[in-house]
């Protein structure tokens, strides 16, 4: 092998949203191994700029501004947009417009593959007694898990009509560690996110694919038996976080919704408006 062989990296150039936000900041520096060049953008500003990378900070409800960034892209990793529950308008603009356009201009360009940050919360309304795979029904518990559900569909037809690959990543609660005594369920290490994040990008053939995003804690509300042709192996655990919530144990009281459902406090949110 040469040496200019052995320096190519995997991809020629892949595109990041919500870049500026907590998963993306932890996202870019793996991204930069992975690519010649990195497409960074947010609407947020994106900070200290790589040499591989080229940043813009663009509203996703910009079709024509994204559709400009996905030209050249062999694959998109999409983590923008609103991560909580939010008034509806907020959510169109943001998710299901933001969403739509991402991929009408992926089809457009002809982009093969997009990893898609979708949520625990298109799920949230099934009980915690139960464990959930690839085909559980969508039970979303919010308007925010109502568009990561609309994201899910849209990708399903996106790869049914056209073939564009998509894989769904149903994230629990990635964060530098627990917040609370439901995410020792839900947690899913930064390093365990950025290696489900690669095995989606780097596995040969997805399909349209739906995989939780868990590390592997003591105890499990998601199977990914069906993802397995991903390839993900979990390599962290939340039992190293006992300690934080050894005065709160996790209960089951199954009269309490933020327990009763996999959801938690988002089960307990109503349909919002934007005031004024
Ligand atoms: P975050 O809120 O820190 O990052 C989201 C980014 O999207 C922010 O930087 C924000 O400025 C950007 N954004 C929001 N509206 C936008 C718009 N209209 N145009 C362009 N950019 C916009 O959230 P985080 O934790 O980084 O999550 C990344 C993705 O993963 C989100 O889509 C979130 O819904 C999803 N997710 C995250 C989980 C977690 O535990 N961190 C759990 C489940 C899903
Ligand atoms: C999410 O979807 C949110 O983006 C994140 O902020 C957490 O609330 C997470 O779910 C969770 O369920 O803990």
């Amino acid at each position: 092998m040469n040496s200019s062989s052995a320096a190519r990296k995997p991809f020629r150039r892949l595109l990041l949203t919500g870049a500026a936000g907590n998963l993306g900041r932890q996202l870019r520096a793996a991204m930069g191994e992975w690519a010649d060049v990195v497409r960074v953008t947010d609407i947020a500003p994106l900070g200290e700029v790589a040499p591989h990378e080229e940043a813009t900070v663009l509203d996703l409800a910009d079709r024509d501004g994204l559709h400009a960034l996905l030209e050249g892209v062999d694959a998109v990793v999409h983590l923008g947009g609103i991560s909580v529950d939010a008034p509806f308008d907020d959510i169109l603009e943001a998710n299901l417009r933001g969403v739509y356009n991402l991929y009408s201009g992926v089809h457009r360009h002809g982009v093969r593959r997009v990893v898609f940050a979708s949520s625990n919360h298109a799920i949230g309304f099934h009980e915690t007694t139960t464990v959930l795979d690839a085909d559980a029904p969508l039970r979303p518990d919010s308007l925010y898990g109502v568009s990561k559900c609309f994201g899910e569909s849209l990708s399903r037809y996106y790869f049914d009509r056209f073939g564009l690959e998509t894989v769904c990543l149903r994230i629990g609660s990635s964060f530098e560690e627990p917040k609370n005594p439901r995410m020792l369920v839900t947690y899913l290490s930064y390093r365990d996110f950025i290696e489900l994040v690669r095995c989606s990008l780097f596995t040969n053939r997805v399909g349209h694919a739906i995989v939780y995003g868990a590390s592997d804690n003591p105890v499990k509300w998601w199977d990914n038996t069906k993802a397995g042709f991903l390839g993900f192996r979990p390599q962290d655990s939340s039992a190293q976080f006992n300690h934080l919530f050894a005065d709160r144990a996790p209960t089951t009281d199954l009269d309490d919704p933020a327990q009763r459902y996999q959801g938690g406090p988002f089960v307990l949110g109503e349909p919002m408006e934007r005031q004024g």
